[in-house]
């Protein structure tokens, strides 16, 4: 899911009647900085690593089935003036509700967001799964000349771009069926994050005002985000591109060459930098350090190599980070990093694409921290817990929330410190 930076919401809401797509691109082609993000903090699981033909097209289990709610109606009229305000048109604002309805599915998976988080390891697991690689080897191979044409105008590595588009729609199988209008009013009614969801309606009815899509078509996931690149309103306002020239910014459209023009437009305003990576897996000394920024001059000089060897690469200044904790994984991180945090700022999310998009361009797996157990000692894991009575679901060498919690439960019974951690001395332990 797109996401967009506070001062663009607010110009987005405060510019009243002379406020449009041009006010909204201006503001991105400030010196990129921190982005501070208000999108909903975290995709559905289902989402965000699960390999694209398994996915369903809504989410699991939840029938759009709308409730009538008396405050709705009610909420809509109070809206529809603070819109006209804003400057949207009566008809426009008229049109783009007349089918509006509260959509209970989607106030249901957006409290669903609370759930435990992923682990990296598995989060990177699943960003960059087998099945995920091979589509996207297949989607360069096929829009291969259009992909030739976005580096060219853009900058931005077509593989860069494929990995997202797979992290965000599953290559476009998954853009979303529900209609935006009613997705962001029942989230804007539900007042968790009000402001924020009323600016992406507001947004929503500029779109409509542009005139690039009809009411009936405006679709996308259950907050929102539409298309391959899942483009929040306000985003599209800001970098939507019309690539092939005819009259429309389509990002809805089969055809992906508008939405992958978009998000490079996009990542090109939050900085991107050509030909640079997003970043490299290293290897540390002491493994100390974490969380600063310094020269590539510097961390040589500390002794950080790439963690499959040779010598780090000068991309300019980078950041040290231990997402796994000490003695965990390391990486170092460049100035794309922050352009990939501008489209979804979490730190997983970034590595996640940029892991997909170094395996797209023919890179290696991760290297696992020395502490870690490698892929077959956590089968190896997996299926000594299963025998012990601690169901792990199978043992597909990935620790997601199941295997933890089998982990955590056999830890407990054990009398041990409960870490949850796929450790050497748990598989021990359990004699695997
Ligand atoms: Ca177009």
């Amino acid at each position: 899911m797109t996401v967009i930076g506070r001062r663009q919401v607010t110009l987005g809401l405060g510019c009243g009647l002379a406020c449009g797509a041009g006010a909204l691109a201006a503001s991105a082609d400030r010196p990129p900085k921190r982005r501070p993000v208000l999108r909903p903090k975290r995709r559905p699981e289902h989402w965000a690593g699960t390999p694209p033909e398994t996915l369903p097209e809504t989410p699991p289990k939840i029938r759009p089935k709308p409730r009538p709610d008396p405050g709705f109606h009610a909420w809509i009229a109070g809206f529809r003036k603070r819109a006209l305000a804003e400057g949207i048109a009566p008809a426009t604002f008229d049109r783009a509700f007349a089918g509006a309805e509260y959509l209970s599915r989607v106030t249901v998976t957006d409290r669903a967001q609370t759930a435990p988080r992923r682990p990296l390891d598995a989060y990177i697991a699943r960003a960059a799964s087998p099945d995920r690689i091979r589509i996207g080897a297949a989607k360069l191979k096929r829009h291969r000349r259009l992909f030739d044409r976005l580096e060219a105008r853009f900058g931005v590595a077509r593989e860069v771009l494929v990995a997202i588009w797979g992290m965000e729609s599953g290559f476009g199988a998954m853009t979303g069926k529900t209609p935006v209008i009613s997705a962001l009013a029942t989230l804007a009614f539900e007042a968790r994050r009000a402001a924020f969801f009323e600016a992406e309606l507001v947004a929503a009815l500029r779109i409509l005002e542009a005139g690039d899509i009809g009411p009936g078509a405006l679709r996308g996931s259950w907050a929102g985000a539409m298309g391959h690149m899942q483009f929040m309103p306000s985003t599209w306002l800001a970098h939507a591109v019309d690539f092939d020239g005819d009259g429309r910014r389509d990002i809805w459209s089969a055809e992906p060459g508008d939405a992958l023009a978009s998000a490079a437009n996009y990542l090109r305003a939050s900085g991107w930098v050509a030909g640079a990576p997003w970043g490299l897996q290293v290897r540390l000394p002491g493994g100390r350090d974490p969380l600063v920024t310094r020269s590539i001059a510097e961390w040589r000089a500390r002794g950080v190599t790439p963690a499959r060897g040779g010598e780090l690469p000068d991309h300019g200044a980078a950041r040290l980070i231990l997402p796994d904790g000490a003695g965990g994984r390391a990486f170092l991180l460049f100035a794309n990093t922050r352009a990939l945090r501008a489209y979804n700022d979490s730190i997983k999310y970034a590595l996640g694409v940029g892991h997909l998009s170094d395996r797209l361009a023919g890179g290696k797996p991760l290297v696992a921290a020395e502490a870690e157990l490698d892929f077959e000692a956590r089968q190896a894991l997996q299926a000594a817990l299963t025998r012990a009575g601690f169901d792990t679901g199978g043992a597909d060498g990935v620790f997601g929330h199941r295997s933890t919690a089998a982990i955590r439960d056999w830890e407990a019974a054990e009398g041990l410190p409960v870490t949850g951690v796929a450790s050497r001395a748990a598989l021990e332990r359990l004699g695997g």
